[in-house]
């Protein structure tokens, strides 16, 4: 396979429902998209980047610029066997891991259309159905957080994740086990706390939770380790898990005790599939993270949480929950029972929608020759 021709887009969609976290609020996604041309087949991606550095350094403008001046040199032309043969060609590159997963998940894609095969089955992926749950934002009042939570449970999600942040931590979590005694419940914090707030997380132990997800610094394994020392509860790291290398680190020290994989932060398919295999082997918990993605990364999510691994329910949910208008036809559905029943034909199973994409592009670029 040869990539001749490389496209990436800008397009914007606004959500539902703002989403905010302990680093701010989002109303609008600026999403990156890529599509790849090799040899009469088509592939498209969708980079993870945010519009700001908060989650990571990665934006959606940093990306643009490491695609079109970095990876697509690298990529034009030149001949692979399996996608995986891109995780190699990147391994030089420091950081960028969703700049680089936006151009590789794209070539899984195609590898999967040209074959006709399903993704997940070319990715290794076993399960049928994928469990679902959702992750609630910081809202306006505590009302307006245990509605949203009423809701999400009358559709049948079966984990719910709050975010929480100083001053919207405890007392909420306290009202949420009140109200709902006996859900599945998570709390996830983006790094919003230090070790100087041992004593308050330590207290999260009363809620009975699944995991407290990413309590500290974006970057830290090293305090996680002794925090997950004195908790009962479970930690799971996001954010500093962004390789095998460093997820092998972490488990190693006991950092954490669940991994929230997700595929752009680690650079995509084939450092995912590492990472997945490693804590398999380690018999760490893994389950797909989401980054408000529209509808080509969510088929992506949903093609990775077929692993085996992945047995915890994940933030992949249904795209009505996001977008008016999803940029795939049919949108990701869940069921009353909270499953994505998993598309059984070549490709994802989700079609972008060219026309309404090309609709709501606000710039494009093309590379090739
Ligand atoms: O930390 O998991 C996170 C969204 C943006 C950035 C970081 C995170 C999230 C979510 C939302 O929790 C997951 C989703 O519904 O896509
Ligand atoms: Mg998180």
């Amino acid at each position: 396979m040869k990539i001749e021709k490389l496209e990436i887009r800008e397009i914007t969609l606004p959500l539902v429902h703002f989403f905010e976290t302990s680093f701010g609020r989002t109303e609008r996604r600026r999403i990156l998209l890529t599509k790849v041309f090799c040899d009469g087949a088509v592939g498209y991606g969708e980079c993870t980047a945010g519009e700001r550095p908060l989650f990571s350094h990665e934006t959606i403008d940093t990306a643009w610029i490491v695609i079109r001046e970095v990876l697509v040199p690298m990529v034009l032309n030149r001949v692979w066997d399996s996608p995986s043969d891109l995780n190699q060609w990147f391994c030089p590159i420091r950081g960028h891991q969703m700049a680089r997963a936006a151009i590789e998940n794209a070539c899984w894609d195609l590898t999967a259309r040209a074959k006709n095969i399903p993704l997940h089955q070319l990715l290794g992926g076993t399960r049928k159905t994928i469990p679902c749950g959702v992750s609630i934002g910081i809202q306006n009042s505590p009302e307006q957080l245990l509605d949203k939570i009423t809701t999400e449970l009358s559709a049948g999600y079966r984990r719910i994740k709050i975010k929480i942040k100083p001053g919207w931590d405890y007392d909420i979590v306290r009202q949420v086990r009140k109200r709902f005694p006996d859900i599945s419940l998570s709390v996830d914090a983006n790094s919003a706390y230090t070790l100087a707030d041992i004593d308050l997380l330590k207290r999260f132990d009363d809620f009975n939770l699944i995991m407290i997800e990413q309590p500290l610094s974006y970057d830290d394994i090293v305090d996680h380790a002794q925090l997950q020392r004195v908790l009962r509860t479970a930690i799971c790291l996001d954010e500093p898990i962004t390789s095998v290398d460093n997820a092998r680190k972490a488990i190693e020290m006991k950092s954490g005790r669940i991994i929230n994989l997700k595929l752009g932060r680690v650079g995509g398919f084939s450092e995912a599939i590492k990472i997945h295999d490693y804590a398999l082997e380690h018999k760490i918990p893994v389950w797909c993270g989401g980054m408000l993605e529209a509808g080509i990364g969510r088929s992506h999510n949903i093609a990775m949480s077929t692993l085996p691994g992945f047995c915890l329910p994940g933030d992949v949910s249904a795209s009505q929950r996001y977008f008016h208008e999803d940029i795939i036809d049919p949108p990701v559905t869940v069921d009353r029972d909270g499953f994505i029943d998993v598309p059984q034909i070549g490709g994802t199973g989700y079609e972008p929608k060219e026309e309404y994409i090309e609709k709501i592009t606000v710039r494009r670029e093309v590379f090739s020759g």
